[in-house]
C-alpha cells in the first residue's frame, strides 16, 4: 500500500490505500518509513502524494478500535515520530502534493514536508477533536509556526476543514493548483529540486529548522558555519561560473 519509484533523481512515494482514503495502518507506516529512507539514499528530491480522491485520512481508525490494547503514546513514539523526523530531516527536499483531503495525522504529515502544494479540491482537517484526541504527528509544533496561534487554535479546537485556497492564503502551504494540474506541477517542482544544489538545499533546510530554537546571535553563527560549508562545494563554483558565463548551472549536488 506504499508505491515507490525513482527516476532522474526524483523519488515518488504514493500512499496507496484509496478505498480507505489512504489511512495509515501499522504496515503502511513501516513501509512509508522504508520508502523515505530509500528516497533519502538514492534520490535528490522526494515527492509524496496519495492515490485516489484523498491524500491521507490519518491513523486507520479500524486499527484503533481495539481500545483495550491501544497505547497511543507508544504508537506515536515508535511509529509516527520516525516518519516525521525522516521527512523533516531528509537530506533532500521533500515535496508533498496533497491531492485530496488530508485529515488528522495525514494533514500533519503533509505539513511536515518542505514544500506543500495542494489541489484546489483538497481540504486540511485537524480532525482529532472530533474523536476526542489532541493534534499529534507534529501538528502542535508546525501549526502555530505556520499560521499563528489564532488560526492554529481555530483549526484544532473546531476541527473544521480548511480549503486549499485558504491554506495557501494563510501560509499553511506553498501553493494551490487546479486539480488536473497538480500532478504536472508536482513533477516539475520535483525535477527542478532534483537538479538543484542538493548540498546547499540540505544546509538551508537545516538552518531554517534550527531557527525555531535559536536567538539571532546563535542563528547568525549557524549561518556562517553552514555557508562556509556551502562555499566549499563544487555546486557553488559551478553556480558562480555559470552566472558569469550567462548559462544555466549544472549542479551535481555536492
Ligand atoms: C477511514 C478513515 C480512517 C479508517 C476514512 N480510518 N477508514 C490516532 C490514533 C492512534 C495513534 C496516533 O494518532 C492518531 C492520529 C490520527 O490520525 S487521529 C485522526 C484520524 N482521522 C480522522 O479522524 C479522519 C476520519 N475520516 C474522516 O473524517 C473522513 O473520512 C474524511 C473527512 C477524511 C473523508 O470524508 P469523505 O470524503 O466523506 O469520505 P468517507 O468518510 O466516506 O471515507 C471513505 C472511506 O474511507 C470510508 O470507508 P467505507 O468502507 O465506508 O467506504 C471511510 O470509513 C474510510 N476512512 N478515513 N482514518
Amino acid at each position: 500500500s506504499i508505491l515507490y519509484a525513482c527516476s532522474d533523481g526524483l523519488a515518488r512515494i504514493t500512499l496507496n490505500r484509496p478505498e480507505k482514503m489512504n489511512s495509515l495502518t501499522a504496515p503502511m507506516r513501516a513501509a512509508l518509513a522504508e520508502a523515505l529512507d530509500r528516497g533519502a539514499a538514492e534520490a535528490r528530491a522526494i515527492l509524496l502524494t496519495g492515490a485516489g480522491r484523498g491524500f491521507c485520512a490519518g491513523q486507520d481508525l479500524g486499527d484503533a478500535s481495539d481500545f483495550e490494547n491501544l497505547d497511543l503514546d507508544r504508537t506515536l513514539r515508535e511509529e509516527y515520530e520516525p516518519l516525521l523526523t525522516r521527512i523533516t530531516e531528509a537530506p533532500v527536499p521533500v515535496i508533498c502534493a496533497v491531492n485530496g483531503v488530508a485529515a488528522g495525522a495525514g494533514a500533519n504529515i503533509a505539513l511536515a514536508a518542505d514544500i506543500v502544494i495542494a489541489a484546489r479540491s483538497a481540504r486540511f482537517i485537524e480532525a482529532f477533536a472530533r474523536i476526542g484526541l489532541i493534534p499529534d504527528a507534529g501538528g502542535t509544533y508546525w501549526l502555530p509556526r505556520l499560521v499563528g496561534k489564532a488560526r492554529a487554535m481555530g483549526m484544532c479546537l473546531l476541527a473544521e476543514p480548511v480549503t486549499a485556497a485558504q491554506a495557501a492564503e494563510w501560509g499553511l502551504i506553498w501553493d494551490v493548483v487546479e486539480d488536473d494540474a497538480l500532478e504536472a506541477r508536482a513533477e516539475a517542482l520535483g525535477r527542478r529540486l532534483a537538479e538543484g544544489p542538493t548540498l546547499a538545499l540540505r544546509l538551508a533546510k537545516q538552518a531554517l529548522l534550527a531557527s525555531a530554537a535559536n536567538d539571532l546571535e546563535t542563528q547568525l553563527g549557524l549561518e556562517a558555519r553552514l555557508q562556509g560549508e556551502a562555499g566549499r562545494s563544487r555546486d557553488f563554483m559551478e553556480g558562480v561560473t555559470a552566472f558569469l558565463e550567462k548559462r544555466a548551472p549544472r549542479f551535481e549536488g555536492r
